[in-house]
């Protein structure tokens, strides 16, 4: 049987960076999850007859939210919800379930790298047909359906045993639970050359994947030391957990600490790695050395064509515009074009589906590809090892080489989390008000060359993004961009993002900080960030 219930409006269910994150506490109140859910299929025009993808990262409240969703897209009148066993799914795993299956779109439970439990953060993400986040146009039909939703709908069914895989039926709906990881490990085994990959193994080269407690132990454990033949315990921190064991599941030097100290020491492995609550984001660590996200973007690039799946040569690559431009440097030398979007996996949504790009990356530590529409964590290690593999390299050798080849970007991103949101809206709008004048002026050593804020033109459909964030270029070869996040859960986060490029062949060995002490100056110089934020140092520094 099928409930109406009548509702009203509820404030702030604006889908942000990647979905809609809030603290779980806020997702629980009753009506908060069915209101925004009601607004998703109210924002695409319905879900009669439609076919979804349902799963997310496992987190505190997946299990109750993925019952309620499935009961909301039964009265909604869905043909199928395709859902991952227990209601589990990695966003590129679901990313690839979309497409291959040919779903009408996802919703994916997830709040990513936020920590999770009953006072951590929930999130929903609903993706399009071609597996990935929705763009612009459709967050603001679901946002405007947020603000005028009136009822939902719900069927009254108890909870459906998700456990294994198998098919219910719900109201008129049909319920295919799957298995999470198997289509995603075929896909994987499509791309890379596994017979290489086994071959190290073979040969004694040895790796820890950290899967932080979240979502990716299922599908490291299947594909390293399953199929690869790791070996066992390779992967470490495997099984994912509610509250991803109390630790914030970004793969960051600050966040994956156990892994950063193995790799630094005397019985560091061959290579580490590690991803996120929903596995889309990656970390690569070699012996003795972190591989920045952007480097990690550039060396992919340069390196793919000894990878199968991309030996016919890039289309084209992008990158989020506070990435550093290590990948345009690969790019000049490929001669492809080098697109620059805003921050968010959903700007490269259309320049893979227009074949204008074949790799994408942010600094944030996402990379992928277009073999789905969604930054893809194992991707990126398996592009790793297959790149080691071909190369007969280690991680250091193959950095040594491609900063003698381009030249280094030496980068970091300074983060000051969770500070006064009316301080940080200030400071963002003072600079915004004093862009026109910054051109010519000093900030300390550094001469400013141009001043932006940053406006992305989508090259395929035309609509134009504003105010996506300040960016400073420097005559010195430096760049600076601060911008506010949008997948915050408490007060605001200013991320400053801090690039230098240095030619080589000397000076390529620097500590990045110190090789970056001009550019922080001048970030300081410039708005007095630690003063008017009341910081006296940014919380993570990556
Ligand atoms: C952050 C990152 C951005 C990434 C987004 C979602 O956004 O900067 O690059 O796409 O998170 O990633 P923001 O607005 O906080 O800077 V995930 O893995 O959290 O879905
Ligand atoms: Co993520």
């Amino acid at each position: 049987m099928i409930k109406t219930i009548p509702t009203r409006p509820i404030d702030g269910q604006k889908p942000g960076t990647s979905g809609l994150r809030k603290k779980t506490r806020i997702f629980q109140d009753p009506g908060y999850l069915e209101n925004f859910v009601q607004s998703i299929w109210n924002g695409i025009g319905g879900l009669e007859g439609k076919v979804l993808v349902l799963g997310g990262d496992g987190r505190f409240f997946n299990a109750q939210a993925a019952q309620i969703i499935l009961r909301m897209a039964a009265a909604a009148g869905a043909a199928r919800v395709i859902v991952g066993r227990d209601g589990l799914l990695s966003t590129p795993a679901a990313s690839h379930l979309i497409r291959e299956r040919g779903a009408d779109g996802g919703v994916i439970l997830s709040a990513s790298h936020n920590p999770g439990g009953p006072d951590g953060d929930f999130g929903v993400k609903y993706n399009i047909a071609n597996g990935g986040p929705a763009p612009e146009p459709v967050t603001e039909a679901i946002f405007r359906a947020s603000q005028e939703v009136t009822q939902y709908h719900i069927v009254t069914a108890p909870d459906l045993d998700l456990s294994s895989p198998g098919t219910a039926r719900l109201h008129r709906t049909e319920v295919e639970i799957i298995d999470p990881v198997g289509d995603y490990a075929d896909l994987m085994e499509t791309l890379f050359d596994f017979t290489a990959i086994r071959a190290l193994f073979v040969g004694g080269f040895r790796m820890r994947f950290d899967a932080m407690h979240a979502i990716t132990g299922p599908y490291a454990r299947e594909i390293l030391q399953d199929r690869l033949g790791a070996p066992e315990g390779s992967v470490v921190n495997a099984t994912p957990l509610p509250d991803f064991g109390g630790g914030h599941p970004d793969p960051n030097p600050v966040w994956a600490h156990d892994l950063m100290t193995l790799m630094m020491g005397a019985q560091a492995p061959d290579f580490g790695a590690a991803s996120d609550g929903d596995g889309d984001r990656n970390m690569v660590v070699g012996r003795g050395l972190y591989v920045t996200p952007s480097d990690s973007l550039a060396v992919i690039a340069a390196n793919a064509h000894l990878v199968p799946g991309y030996a016919a040569g890039l289309k084209g690559v992008a990158r989020s515009m506070p990435s550093s431009t290590a990948l345009d440097r690969v790019a000049g030398e490929l001669g492809i074009a080098c697109h620059a979007t805003p921050t968010g996996w959903k700007f490269f949504g259309n320049l893979l589906d227009a074949g204008l790009a074949t790799l994408c990356g942010e600094e944030s530590a996402g990379t992928g590809s277009d073999h789905i529409r969604e930054k893809d964590g194992l991707w990126a290690v398996l592009m790793w090892l297959n790149i080691l593999a071909a190369r007969r390299q280690s991680v250091a050798e193959v950095m040594t080489a491609h900063w003698q080849r381009f030249g280094r970007n030496y980068y970091s991103r300074h983060d000051y989390e969770e500070v006064d949101a009316a301080a940080a809206n200030a400071l963002v709008s003072d600079l915004r008000a004093r862009l026109d004048q910054l051109a010519g002026t000093r900030l300390g050593q550094l001469r400013v060359l141009e001043a932006e804020d940053f406006s992305y033109r989508d090259p395929v459909d035309g609509s134009v993004t504003t105010q996506q964030g300040i960016q400073i270029r420097f005559a010195e070869d430096a760049r600076l961009v601060l911008r506010l996040s949008g997948t915050g859960t408490a007060g605001a986060t200013l991320r400053v993002y801090l690039e230098r490029f240095v030619a080589g062949p000397e000076g390529l060995d620097a500590e990045p900080q110190a090789a970056l002490a001009e550019v922080i100056a001048a970030a300081e110089a410039l708005c007095g960030i630690r003063t008017r934020l009341g910081r006296t140092a940014p919380d993570v520094v990556t």
